[in-house]
């Protein structure tokens, strides 16, 4: 049998163990992103461990998520991811220069090469070709420190794409139709490979969309092959030097095969409140607007604006209906502007937001009480708009363009005759925004909103505490933490933000954990769905939270438990969760010995029960060695230092 695309670059990166399903390896890491909400505790971190150089070719720092300045904070957080980014020589990204995805794609993504970003999207790279994975903050540090990442090797998906996509069916709608099939956590522990004859209708952008909604299927990652389609992207960004083809084996094994006709996708949308609940847009009917939101790392390219510009051209915005656009990248906005579509948008009467993350992560925009949110966002999860009571449809550009001319959920192929945007031959230059030099001399600013992040102890032998919350199926990390315009400023001061922790299911969780010092917190399935924020585990780990049970856990927010010495436990049967109520005492003795010696049956007894229960740990060795050190920072501190010769 032949290789997959996934396994040829694992294997050129491989710097430990066996590429074998479930085998832990560690793979190099070319090239790394941050982004400023999770970027300060980054740099935290990276500055704790002390190094002089970084490993990683490319390392580049956006501002893209808090660039609404309301106070000293967001502006503090960038000083100081500047003057972290001039010390080590990593390339800053002004705020303005749009979001970090987006921008990644043009400037620095490159086939066959390895990317860890500390934001769950980072796979949007992946439609160039490249293994692109999101993570924990603290994976990413050490990436920088160490050029290493360390993973079990995931299954691959293969999912073959034949035919070709029916008029004003976008990549929106093929993301949606997938997660429709396979569920927010149908891509747990894998990575999807994409191939067939439809990618040749794909254009490089389109194959983005594809790949960043992958996160919402709790994928790895998801990789295209890097094709004719990819040099001609790379070679209008006058990057085509590092362009190399890259494709599967023909007789290619991969663990599983799906296999999608794109004639037979419709319109579709998923509905309120999770990127999962799709239907298709004929079936949506009589839903009046109030908000259309076009943009995001998902839906923000020059290709997406364009079809949404010649929607909305000589129409005017439905007067019950608020539309924002906010392109994703400085040079995609600087197109619009020069090629007369800006001035379409403004005529239509829609609002020009800067080219950032924005409204995706509730930074403005908050739809009024109870509004019907269109968006061409990614994630749909109830809240995160800023407004608990909104219901917010994730759909493509051409369908929210549509719906905001008629303040109606409507169906773009109602339009006729498909139009056609040519990919530009060439995109102009953009580098107004990028600044780099290094001196690692340079001064570390450090306003007074940067705050110690909390470190923990070595495991003891015996865990023994109250379940302070017990939770159902699918929580995301926008509920264990949330993030809005009033909360993103305080990410680098997780005892200010411990106040909001879990606020959305119980605003006094954090009271009751000052008062019991020490708490488990029990869970259903994929538990900590969503953004990579590592302040999901942070946060519970200031608030003294020992250990989090669950039926099962999204990979990023499993690791980043782990990497904070917080221990995530897992039923052997699903059905136990019934056995644990809220506030029921439990213990784990000698819990050192047991994830030491057998880490699949460690049993937790309920003593308000006296019931004992079996549970599995389902990390790597080395995530055991963590656990026992206290976090990812005790455990790697010295190695780090020993390969600086310090
Ligand atoms: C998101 O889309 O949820 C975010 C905001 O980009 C997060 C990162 C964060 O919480 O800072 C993500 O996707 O990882
Ligand atoms: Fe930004 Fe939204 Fe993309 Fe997250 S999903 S990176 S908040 S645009």
């Amino acid at each position: 049998m032949g290789q997959n695309l996934t396994y040829k670059i694992l294997k050129n990166h491989l710097t430990s163990g066996n590429l074998i399903p479930g085998e832990e390896i560690a793979i190099k890491i070319d090239q790394t992103l941050t982004q400023d909400s999770t970027g300060t505790m980054v740099y935290l971190q990276l500055e704790a461990m002390g190094i002089k150089n970084i490993k990683t070719e490319v390392s580049v720092a956006y501002i893209d998520h808090n660039t609404l300045q309301m106070g000293f904070e967001n502006a503090d957080d960038h000083a100081f991811i500047k003057s972290v980014a001039k010390k080590y020589g990593i390339h800053y990204s002004k705020p303005g220069n749009g979001i970090c995805h987006q921008l990644h794609l043009e400037n620095f993504s490159m086939p066959g090469k390895t990317l860890l970003g500390s934001d769950s999207h980072t796979p949007t790279s992946g439609g160039m070709g490249m293994l692109a994975i999101g993570a924990g903050g603290l994976d990413v540090a050490v990436a920088m420190a160490s050029g290493k990442y360390f993973l079990k090797v995931p299954k691959v998906l293969n999912i073959n794409l034949k035919g070709k996509l029916k008029p004003w069916v976008s990549a929106k709608d093929l993301s949606l139709y997938i997660l429709k099939k396979l569920t927010v956590k149908g891509g747990i522990d894998k990575i999807i490979e994409y191939s067939g004859d439809g990618l040749k209708h794909l254009s490089l952008t389109e194959r983005a969309t594809i790949t960043n909604m992958g996160a919402e299927l709790g994928a790895t990652t998801s990789i295209f092959p890097s094709d004719e389609m990819t040099f001609k992207y790379l070679k209008a960004l006058g990057r085509e030097k590092y362009w190399q083809e890259l494709k599967a084996d023909d007789n290619a094994a991969y663990d599983e095969v799906m296999e999608i006709d794109l004639s037979q996708i419709p319109t579709m949308a998923a509905k309120p409140h999770s990127p999962d609940n799709v239907d298709a847009i004929s079936n949506i009917k009589d839903v009046r607007v109030d908000q259309v939101l076009i943009g995001s790392c998902t839906n923000s390219s020059y290709r997406d604006l364009m079809r949404a510009a010649n929607i909305l051209k000589n129409k005017k915005v439905h007067p019950d209906v608020d539309l924002c656009i906010s392109p994703g990248s400085s040079r995609v906005l600087k197109m619009l502007a020069d090629n007369g579509a800006l001035s379409i948008f403004i005529t239509a009467g829609a609002r020009i937001l800067e080219c950032s993350c924005g409204p995706c992560i509730g930074m403005g925009q908050s739809p009024k009480s109870n509004a019907v949110s269109l968006r061409t966002y990614n994630r749909n999860f109830c809240g995160r708009s800023g407004t608990k009571d909104a219901k917010v449809y994730l759909v493509s550009p051409e369908t929210a363009a549509i719906s905001a001319i008629t303040g109606y959920i409507s169906d773009p192929t109602s339009l006729g005759d498909d139009m056609v945007i040519k990919e530009p031959i060439s995109y102009p230059d953009s580098d107004g925004y990028f600044l780099y030099s290094k001196d690692f001399n340079t001064e570390i600013v450090m306003g007074p909103n940067i705050k110690p992040f909390p470190i923990n102890d070595a495991l003891p032998d015996t865990l023994s505490a109250n379940v302070l919350l017990k939770v159902s199926d699918n929580i995301t990390t926008d509920d264990i933490m949330p993030s809005h315009a009033r909360l993103l400023p305080y990410r680098s001061n997780i005892p200010y933000l411990s106040k909001y922790c879990m606020s959305t299911i119980d605003k006094d969780f954090w009271k009751k954990c000052e008062e019991y010092d020490t708490g488990f917190i029990l869970a259903g399935e994929n538990y900590g769905q969503g953004s990579s924020r590592e302040h999901a585990a942070l946060v519970p780990l200031y608030l003294g939270i020992k250990g989090v049970i669950a039926k099962s856990f999204a990979r990023i927010h499993k690791k980043n438990l782990i990497n904070s010495g917080i221990i995530p436990l897992e039923f052997i049967n699903a059905h136990d969760y019934e056995l644990i109520n809220e506030m029921d005492k439990l213990s784990i003795d000698n819990i050192r010995t047991a994830l030491k010696n057998n880490p699949n049956k460690i049993k937790v007894t309920n003593l308000d029960k006296s019931i004992s229960i079996d549970l599995k740990f389902t990390g790597s060795r080395q995530d055991i060695e963590i656990l026992l050190a206290g976090g990812y920072l005790n455990y790697i501190k010295s190695d780090i230092l020993a390969m600086e010769g310090n």
